[in-house]
């Protein structure tokens, strides 16, 4: 299957603004429903049913690189089980939660305290904050130590996170594929996120679109994931996302 590369689609590399990709609504463009094949979007003018900010060089080579080793050593990286019908299982991936005391998940019946922001994170998330609109609160990161290691079709929509969140997503480290697949119709968009981009979902994304990190074969290093949200209210929210898909 031909794959989007959304970087060499992209006009230019618009670093301070990002490349808004957005189309609600935009039915002329939405491929056929009940399909049977996955489709891929015509191009990145495509998208719908959301809004994509893309910035590829967020946070310049350089700094990424850094941040990266500061992030891998001084985090809190651990190991986390879920219950998927009544099944114990290992999260293929590291993660530690960041945030304020009240910005808190819980995950799969299991609650995950956030930690203080450290020095790196809370100059991140200013900046995400800054660049999104939006005062994040807490912040997950996840470390995929290897191409086994990845995260299963999911949306970010917690009740927590209010209506049409916002997420920032930030890459450090190696070049994973981030797949984000349609609820309705058979259509697919893959996008490689290289060290030091982000990637901001907004508007109705949550609602119609499902995300995820594939498996790969091929050898990998190391990549981390920092998603900056904003938890609203004293509740916490429950990650669906390894339900989803194993
Ligand atoms: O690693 C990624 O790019 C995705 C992370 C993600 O979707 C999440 O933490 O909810
Ligand atoms: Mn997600």
């Amino acid at each position: 299957m031909k794959q989007f590369d959304l970087l060499t689609n992209l006009p230019g590399r618009q670093a301070s603004s990002g490349q808004s990709i957005t189309n609600p609504g935009h039915a002329t463009r939405k491929p056929p429903t009940g399909s049977s094949k996955r489709a891929l979007l015509p191009g990145i003018d495509g998208f719908f049913d959301g809004t994509l900010r893309y910035v590829p060089d967020f946070v310049a080579e350089r700094d990424s690189a850094k941040l990266f080793a500061a992030l891998r050593t001084s985090l809190q990286w651990q190991s986390d089980t879920i219950k998927v019908y009544g099944k114990w299982h290992v999260i293929p991936r590291l993660q530690a939660l960041y945030g304020l005391p009240d910005a808190g998940y819980q995950y799969s019946g299991k609650y995950m305290a956030p930690l203080p922001l450290t020095e790196e994170l809370a100059h991140l998330s200013a900046l995400c904050s800054r660049f999104a609109g939006v005062e994040f609160n807490s912040v997950l990161a996840n470390l995929y130590r290897d191409g086994q290691d990845c995260m299963g079709f999911h949306s970010d929509d917690e009740p927590e996170l209010g209506h049409n969140p916002v997420i920032a997503s930030l890459t450090l480290g190696a070049t994973r594929r981030f797949d984000l697949i349609h609820k309705k119709q058979a259509v697919k968009l893959q996008l490689d996120l290289p060290s030091g981009s982000l990637l901001v979902m907004q508007g109705t994304t949550q609602q119609h679109w499902q995300h995820g990190i594939a498996r790969i074969k091929r050898p990998v290093a190391e990549r981390i994931n920092l998603t900056f949200r904003r938890i609203k209210g004293k509740r916490t929210s429950v990650i669906e996302s390894d339900k989803i898909q194993k």
